[in-house]
């Protein structure tokens, strides 16, 4: 099967919230041939009418990588279609089986196509922000290998951005609160994030230049979870909690 179909696979199962087996159970593809899905089904969200807002950095945490079996960071795409507003709803129906995640969010200030150092970045970002990620992975039971993952956009289904602040404080060891209904479901530090988010933020330059898609001016960029991600129920309050930041929460209809 050509990488097309296989994007048109991935794209149905996420328009009618239907989960699809493992690809690679079937169906061999290198890491960069996954990324190459990956561009392909976007291209048909873009062809909907969706634009891209930003990129997710996801497996940035040993939390994150033992809770889903993989041992390398990856990246993924976000439209204006996945954005809830702060404080809004989400509808559980166009969803498989959604997972909430805490993240640190930076906005983009300037357009970036190369690696950056650590010294530059700061220059290239206007704000920073706490953020949920709602992931929702297309394969049944949440179940995938490095390769299925990247080739389903690394389950971005949804995510919340809380208020802006300067970047210029330090987000070295924040804590990191996932909370249901006012309760900690988890809880990590910033510090999980490759040892601080902005080291996640630098591998997305990279990645930038490596894969030729710059990133660009008012792009949102999740630096990835601190901790493991929670199912989420119907009627529940959820909030993403980052210390100094403050929170970023949405309701589960
Ligand atoms: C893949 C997405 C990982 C993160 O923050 O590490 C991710 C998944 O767990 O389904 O978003
Ligand atoms: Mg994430």
């Amino acid at each position: 099967m050509n990488f097309t179909a296989l994007a048109a696979i991935l794209d149905e199962a996420a328009l009618r919230a239907k989960p699809v087996a493992q690809l690679s159970i079937n169906h061999h593809f290198s890491l960069d041939e996954a990324y190459e899905i990956q561009r392909i089904a976007i291209e048909k969200r873009l062809g909907r009418g969706e634009k891209i807002v930003g990129l997710k950095m996801g497996f940035t945490s040993e939390a994150k990588m033992k809770q889903m079996g993989v041992n390398d960071l990856i990246w993924g795409i976000l439209t204006d279609a996945m954005q809830i507003e702060d404080g809004g709803t989400l509808s559980l129906s166009k969803f498989i089986h959604p997972r909430a995640e805490p993240e640190v969010c930076f906005r983009i200030a300037k357009n970036i196509d190369r690696e950056l150092d650590a010294e530059e970045l700061m220059d290239h970002v206007d704000a920073i922000a706490p953020a949920i990620e709602i992931i929702d992975s297309r394969y049944e039971n949440f179940k995938f290998s490095l390769e299925d993952v990247v080739a389903d956009n690394c389950s971005s289904s949804g995510f919340v951005v809380g208020k802006w602040s300067s970047p210029k404080q330090s987000i070295s060891k924040l804590g990191m609160r996932l909370n249901f209904g006012g309760k900690v479901v988890a809880e990590g530090s910033s510090e999980d994030i490759m040892g601080n988010p902005w080291k996640s933020l630098q591998a997305a330059t990279r990645l930038a230049a490596q894969y030729q898609m710059p990133i660009k001016k008012g792009y949102v960029i999740l630096a990835g979870a601190a901790t493991a991600a929670e199912f989420i129920s119907p009627q529940i309050e959820v909030q993403g909690e980052v210390e100094n930041l403050g929170s970023a929460r949405f309701s589960v209809l």
